[in-house]
């Protein structure tokens, strides 16, 4: 069997790093359709040495393909994702819009592979933030168990899309070039959809997505929410605060965790992360050894260092992570999703 596949919002920053993801993939495809809003129509991209054309989003363009790829914002998901599964589709959703929904599997492969058997048709991938800390926590918690986890990010501004890549460089660019910070344009960050905007450049924003309950942001809830979900733990105690920086891609995180289970110590948590799926041990202090944003871009993999124990409690460990946010947040945990349907012989509705 070979798949159709679409990619919807393949123009996107997600979108083009899931063509990517495509081309290296060991799903076997028989066509690739790339699609978009129709001010992209007739855009061509190669793939694989071949030329493809975009095509503007419609109903029926899911006619004959067997897996769709979604990342062109919730309300497209919540308009055409059923419109793919109606059309015998396998919806792999990079929107937050279904994350939630108890019908619906959140995924990420080398934690919870097995929650794909009960799907209906649409799969959601986590939130990008979300991701990498579960692939960095998972082999931690089935040694010892978590108790609770506290996590600081430092998120790279791909997360918000293409246009707020381009903000954040024609910021950069009118600030050294003297134009002072007040008068820098601001149009999309902290949140397309909130009232206020503020330059990204040589600023850090604590706000990612709009205010919620209790005063933490979406970005916040979502990891919160997500992690009890993909761990299947309504017990483990999560916090969040999510910062915006001005890097363009690789998101960053300090986490803070306290283990259930007596034994472990820093040399036992830094071999379960060494052989840990998806994950890569980088933590040498006398080597200035650690995980950074730049040196994650383009990297499949989530990297782990500054492993220590805390000061004060026995249980309790930091450590940084960081992963490229549009391969392992997004396209590839995508993609990879698509790779483990397919061996599970699951790419059916
Ligand atoms: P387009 O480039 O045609 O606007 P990003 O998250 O990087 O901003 O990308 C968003 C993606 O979602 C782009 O590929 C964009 O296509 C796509 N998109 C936005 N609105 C629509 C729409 N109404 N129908 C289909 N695709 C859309
Ligand atoms: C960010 N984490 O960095 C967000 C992007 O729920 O899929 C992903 C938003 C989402 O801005």
């Amino acid at each position: 069997k070979k798949y159709n596949v679409a990619v919807v919002g393949a123009t996107g920053a997600v979108g083009t790093k899931m063509i990517e993801m495509l081309e290296e993939t060991s799903l076997p495809l028989n066509q690739v359709k790339l699609l978009a809003s129709k001010r992209s129509a007739g855009k061509e991209v190669t793939f694989k040495g071949e030329t493809l054309v975009i095509e503007e989003l419609v109903p029926d363009s899911f006619a004959g393909v067997d897996l769709a790829l979604f990342s062109a914002g919730g309300s497209i998901s919540k308009q055409y994702a059923p419109e793919a599964v109606k059309r015998g589709a396998v919806v792999v959703d990079n929107t937050s819009h279904y994350r939630m929904d108890p019908e619906v599997p959140l995924v990420v492969p080398e934690v919870n592979p097995h929650a794909l058997k009960r799907h209906k048709g649409i799969i959601a991938n986590p939130n990008c933030s979300t991701i990498q800390m579960m692939v960095a926590l998972e082999p931690i918690r089935q040694a010892y168990g978590l108790d609770r986890l506290i996590v600081s990010t430092y998120q790279a501004v791909s997360g918000a899309g293409i246009h707020a890549m381009e903000e954040l460089k024609s910021q950069a660019l009118a600030y050294i070039d003297g134009t002072p910070a007040e008068q820098l344009t601001a149009e999309i960050l902290p949140s397309g959809g909130d009232k206020k905007h503020y330059p990204i450049a040589f600023n850090a924003l604590p706000q990612i997505d709009v205010f919620a309950e209790a005063d933490y942001t979406y970005e916040e809830w979502k990891m919160i929410n997500e992690t009890k979900k993909i761990m299947e733990d309504d017990s483990i105690k999560v916090v969040a605060t999510c910062v915006r920086i001005p890097v363009l891609s690789g998101h960053s995180e300090s986490i803070y965790i306290e283990v259930k289970e007596a034994g472990s110590d820093v040399s036992k948590i830094k071999e379960l992360i060494a052989n840990a799926p998806g994950a890569v041990l980088q933590d040498d202090p006398s080597q200035q050894l650690y995980p950074q944003a730049l040196t994650s871009i383009d990297r499949k993999e989530t990297f782990v260092g500054r492993i220590r124990q805390d000061i004060d409690i026995d249980k309790g460990y930091h450590m940084w992570v960081v992963s490229d946010n549009l391969l392992k947040g997004a396209a590839w945990n995508s993609v990879q999703i698509a790779e483990t349907l397919h061996e599970m012989d699951l790419v059916r509705v």
